[in-house]
């Protein structure tokens, strides 16, 4: 007989969802979204719903492997857990002893979203050791630091409130690609009347499908936010009242907006002075107004100041008082769990540093493998992540990881391009076979998952791992005998405001329970009547030395790399995959081996449709087929991403064109702050 579990997708996707396994003598036949969850409502994205292939792929890792070959040549030999353990902890304990702990890194980030599989029993494990800490700035650290400084809090407008609005604004958000559970409120919304922009240099299929789409240069919202507030303010269309009782620094905004005049606005943004002008008019007098703003316009130079200053305009206008109105980049910061419970960061005063470890910053990667010292990298746990392919400035990188000196220990499901460099590499569950418990970053659900299928082969989950390893070194503490199910009482019965009440035992027969906002089961207004998360509790409106320079990788940029390197490219994510982690799949390497050009930056080069060409820069060059459409408007291509490494030629990824600059605010990575040259390819 089938039979039904319940199950939660953990991947690095804002909707969080619900997923119903049907299983059939021990294996599953069939994965669907949860009918009765408010946002999964019964689907699951393309990806997703073919999960099944991968979690029983011929290409699953089952054993833990130990490399024969050179780095990077992906050549094992299996080996027993025991082995692998004890392998691990006498090179973790010989690096420690000679080193430093510091010499040891973590790296990883949100292969799993699951709290115990993510930031659980590994950064227990580290902290107790003494390793260096992550600093994990790789996706939404500009946008997380320019939203904390305006709202003082990372959350926003409910999705389930956007069938509400009138206008819906997507900013930097290709909802129909990377984020779909949104889109059936947007279609119910539009029904209604409502209407869908978009700003977004790319033509999406969400801009596609829109009834405007605003083709911004990359890089430059931070002067159309200014633009849009200059108009609103000259145009007396600010809600006065919500901005004299809920936010600071109105003067201050205002003296930085009046700088900002549609038609220096426009030169900024490659937009019209006049739709600036129209826009900022049509979404301050539209009410409910909502805007789904999303990480990808803050991958540039400016991107924390932009949404610093695009969080400011639902305040100007009082959208946030509005169902359907305010603004969402993120609901993460309502989970407020006991993180110190999940993590312990307490366990340092234990390790041989008796201090806290210092932080190396995920998107310096190559640097830290190559440069780093006092002491340098000498050991590497790579979790949830796929760095070779991924990171930034991908030559260091692998410069990096080819280091003979450098042990790399690399928990996979797959033997990624990491897992090539791997001196062990062990076999992990997939979000189907272990327990977890998930927050999400486009809801306001917290919800459980128990294993609905055995783990294949040799496989444990993170947790089991980091735990072994703990139990390996000898670490005494009560933290490492924890079960799952301890952890999870510990973090929910530590947790604050919104989580504050909620059980194991009512997410066990619930499955994902709604955040308890007051007035549970309205809707949730954060900020309908101020409340934000600074000091004041206002809404810092304040813009001092805050002022728009484009990227100096851009097309108004530095004119010494643009004169070589004129195209302006965007590595955007792929509407068919994850990142990386379907990159196994032959379709999607097939989506995410082309690069958009615009016809005429195209025919300027002799570069004619489906031909191979050369995209390069300073940093490197890599080999993809030309996609000739106006999709991209001049001076701007794309290229989805992102690929497995190993699959693209010369063994060069998208990544070697990517900088290892940093964001303005919050040290995040710059990937859509690029500029290339594209030539054709003969062979
Ligand atoms: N299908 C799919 N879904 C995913 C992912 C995936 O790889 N594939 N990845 C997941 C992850 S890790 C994340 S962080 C989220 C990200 O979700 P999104 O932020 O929606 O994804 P991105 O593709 O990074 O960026 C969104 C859009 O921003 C545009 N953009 C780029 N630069 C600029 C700019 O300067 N200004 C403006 N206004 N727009 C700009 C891009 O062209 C893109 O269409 O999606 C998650 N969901
Ligand atoms: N050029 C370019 N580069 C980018 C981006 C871009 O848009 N353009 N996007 C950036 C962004 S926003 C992000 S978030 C990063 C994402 O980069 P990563 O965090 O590396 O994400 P993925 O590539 O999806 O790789 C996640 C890996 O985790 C593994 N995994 C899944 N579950 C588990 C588990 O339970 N345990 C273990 N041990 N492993 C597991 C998967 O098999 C997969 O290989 O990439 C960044 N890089
Ligand atoms: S990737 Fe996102 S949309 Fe797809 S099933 Fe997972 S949570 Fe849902
Ligand atoms: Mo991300």
């Amino acid at each position: 007989m089938p039979e039904v579990r319940h199950s939660v997708c953990a991947l690095d996707c804002p909707d969080c969802c619900s997923v119903l396994v049907t299983v059939e003598n021990g294996r599953a036949t069939r994965l669907r979204g949860n009918p009765g969850h408010p946002v999964t409502r019964g689907f699951l994205c393309g990806k997703v719903a073919r999960y099944l292939d991968r979690e029983y792929s011929p290409d699953r890792l089952l054993y833990p492997l130990r490399r024969t070959g050179a780095k990077g040549k992906g050549r094992f030999e299996r080996i027993s857990w025991d082995e692998a353990l004890i392998s691990i902890t006498e090179e973790l304990r010989s690096i420690s002893d000679r080193f430093g702990p510091e010499a040891i890194l973590p790296y990883s980030y949100a292969g799993t979203m699951g709290y115990l599989n993510g930031s659980g029993m590994d950064r227990r494990f580290f902290h107790r050791l003494g390793a260096s800490r992550l600093d994990r700035t790789i996706c939404s650290a500009a946008g997380s630091a320019g939203l904390a400084q305006t709202l003082g809090i990372r959350c926003g407008t409910e999705p389930e409130q956007f069938r509400e609005s009138k206008l819906i604004i997507a900013w930097g958000a290709n909802i129909h690609g990377t984020n779909v559970h949104l889109w059936p409120f947007i279609v119910e919304a539009r029904r209604k009347g409502a209407r869908l922009y978009v700003i977004d240099p790319i033509r999406t299929r969400t801009a596609e499908l829109a009834d405007r789409h605003f083709t911004i240069y990359p890089g430059s919202d931070l002067a159309l936010a200014f633009g849009m507030a200059h108009v609103i303010i000259a145009e007396n269309l600010c809600d006065r009242d919500y901005v004299e009782r809920y936010t600071s620094g109105f003067e201050s905004l205002s003296r930085r907006a009046s700088e900002y005049a549609p038609e220096r606005a426009a030169s900024l943004t490659g937009l019209a002075a006049e739709d600036i002008r129209q826009f900022a008019r049509e979404y301050a007098t539209t009410r409910p107004a909502a805007i789904r703003l999303n990480y990808g316009m803050q991958r540039s130079e400016r991107g924390g100041a932009a949404v610093r200053a695009i969080a400011t305009l639902p305040a100007l206008t009082g959208s946030w008082r509005d169902p359907g109105g305010g603004l969402q980049l993120t609901t993460s910061g309502a989970f407020q769990v006991d993180r110190d419970a999940l993590e312990m960061p307490g366990l340092q005063a234990a390790s041989p540093l008796a201090r806290e470890a210092r932080a190396v910053n995920m998107a310096r990667l190559g640097e830290a493998l190559t440069v780093l010292d006092n002491p340098p990298v000498k050991g590497l746990v790579v979790y949830n992540s796929n760095p070779a392919a991924i990171a930034p400035n991908q030559s260091l990188v692998l410069r990096g990881l080819q280091r003979e000196d450098l042990f790399t220990v690399v928990l996979e499901q797959f033997q990624t391009d990491t897992a090539d460099y791997a001196d062990i590499v062990l076999p992990v569950t997939t979000f189907l076979e272990h327990t977890d418990l998930y927050f999400a970053y486009g809801h306001y659900y917290l919800q459980l998952a128990r294993p609905a299928l055995e783990p294949p082969g040799e496989t444990k989950s993170n947790f089991e791992i980091f735990r072994l390893l703990a139990e390996r070194l000898g670490f005494e503490e009560q933290a490492f005998h924890e079960t799952e199910d301890d952890v999870i009482r510990a973090v929910l019965s530590g947790s604050k405001g919104a989580v504050r009440g909620i059980t194991l035992e009512q997410l066990e027969a619930e499955h994902f329970v709604r955040l308890r906002f007051a007035g549970n089961g309205d809707a949730f207004l954060p900020f309908a009547n101020g409340g934000f998360g600074s000091q004041d509790g206002k809404c810092n409106l304040s813009m001092e030395n805050l002022d728009y320079v484009p990227p100096e990788e851009s097309r108004l940029g530095e004119e010494s790399i643009r004169r070589r390197y004129p195209l302006e490219l965007v590595s955007s994510k792929n509407d068919d995959s994850m990142n990386s982690t379907f990159g196994h799949r032959g379709f999607v390497d097939e989506q995410t081996s082309v690069l958009w050009m615009h016809p005429a930056d195209a025919s300027e080069r002799g570069i004619e449709p489906g031909e191979q060409v050369r995209v390069f820069n300073g940093r490197g060059s890599c080999l993809l087929k030309a996609r000739i459409t106006d999709g991209v408007r001049t001076g701007v291509v794309r290229a989805p991403s992102v690929r497995w490494v190993k699959r693209s030629p010369g063994g060069k990824g998208i990544n070697v064109l990517t900088s290892d600059r940093l964001t303005d605010i919050g040290g995040g990575p710059v990937f859509y702050s690029c500029l290339v040259q594209v030539e054709r390819c003969g062979d």
